[in-house]
């Protein structure tokens, strides 16, 4: 039986792959965890975490007997411009608490199984843009994509030197509903759906012709609950690997929220995001993934917009003004 911790409960994929695994494992077996209170999501205990009190990360881990933990606290990539210092900080000693955390119970015979996300923003400008290799260069100009390339290089050394099951997805920008996105660069493609159905124009941050990589949340939790449950002897990478959803840009986005709601409306007004998904791939190769422990998207662009469009909760005043 697994016990589960997933710490940064409360962000945008943490309170969804909490649900998931509440499910999956039950609700007794998953504990959810932050740095301040909030919703249980779907699991049964809460416990308020800073990721970066290592001596607190051990006792709650040994107080539930915790055999897999999400780490996905984190400064993303436009919030971490605001504040490098910070973001380095608590994406960095986050993850080694961590890792540390995983070796020094590996040895005493408890085993623990890391998950830690790393990103399209561990890419940079020299990175082929196009189908992305798994294997390229990896010049991120973020701080953000900067500790997600180091990241990767300490989930790979903890694993080779001590042994330690980590596993990670480098994911694109997430599309979700339920929880807002927390300062990344590829908010714009959620922002644009509440703005469609409130009946305002969307100011785009990014140019019409950005292309990025991007996930259905049900495709992102699919894959990251996958890989966790692939028996360690099929992975074959214990940095991060490659995994693709759907690619588009502003205008094709704009175009599929058009045909549902035709009154809709996208100008552009490009800040200083546009830098940063400048230099990320537009699409990626994740053929390692597809071997590896079977990876599929299953959600496409069409499929995708109704499905924001349907569930995204506006007050009925917001949907007249849209229609
Ligand atoms: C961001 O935009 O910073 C994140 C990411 C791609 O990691 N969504």
């Amino acid at each position: 039986m697994e016990r589960i911790l997933v710490i940064g409960a409360n962000g945008q994929i943490g309170s969804e792959l909490v649900e998931a695994l509440a499910i999956q494992h039950g609700a007794a077996n998953v504990v959810a965890a932050d740095i301040s209170p909030a919703s249980l999501y779907g699991a049964q205990v809460y416990e308020v975490i800073d990721v970066l009190n290592a001596q607190r990360l051990a006792d709650v881990v040994g107080q539930y007997q915790i055999t897999q933990v999400y780490q996905l606290a984190a400064l993303l990539s436009a919030t971490g411009e605001q504040a490098p210092l910070k973001a380095w900080t608590l994406n960095m000693d986050g993850l080694l608490n961590i890792l540390e955390l995983a070796r020094i119970r590996g040895a005493a015979g408890q085993p623990l199984k890391v998950f830690w996300p790393s990103s399209i923003a561990a890419f940079g400008p020299n990175t082929p843009a196009v189908n992305t290799p798994q294997y390229t260069v990896m010049d991120p100009s973020t701080i953000y994509g900067i500790s997600k390339l180091a990241g990767e290089r300490l989930c790979e050394y903890y694993f080779q030197k001590y042994g330690v099951d980590v596993r990670s997805i480098r994911y694109p920008g997430i599309i979700s509903y339920k929880s807002p996105p927390g300062g990344g660069t590829t908010d714009y493609a959620i922002a644009i759906f509440h703005a469609a159905l409130r009946g305002e124009c969307y100011p785009c941050f990014l140019e019409e012709e950005t292309t990025l990589p991007m996930i259905y949340m049900p495709d992102a939790i699919r894959a990251t609950i996958s890989l966790m449950d692939a028996p360690a002897a099929e992975l074959s990478i214990r940095s991060s690997y490659n995994v693709a959803g759907v690619s588009f840009n502003p205008r094709e986005l704009a175009t599929a929220i058009k045909q549902n709601l035709p009154g809709f409306d996208i100008h552009y007004a490009p800040d200083s995001r546009q830098a940063i998904a400048a230099t990320w791939p537009q699409s990626l190769d994740d053929a390692q993934a597809r071997k590896d422990w079977g990876w599929q998207p299953e959600v496409g662009l069409q499929q995708m917009v109704q499905d924001m469009l349907k569930n995204i909760q506006v007050t009925p005043k917001e949907l007249h003004k849209a229609a």
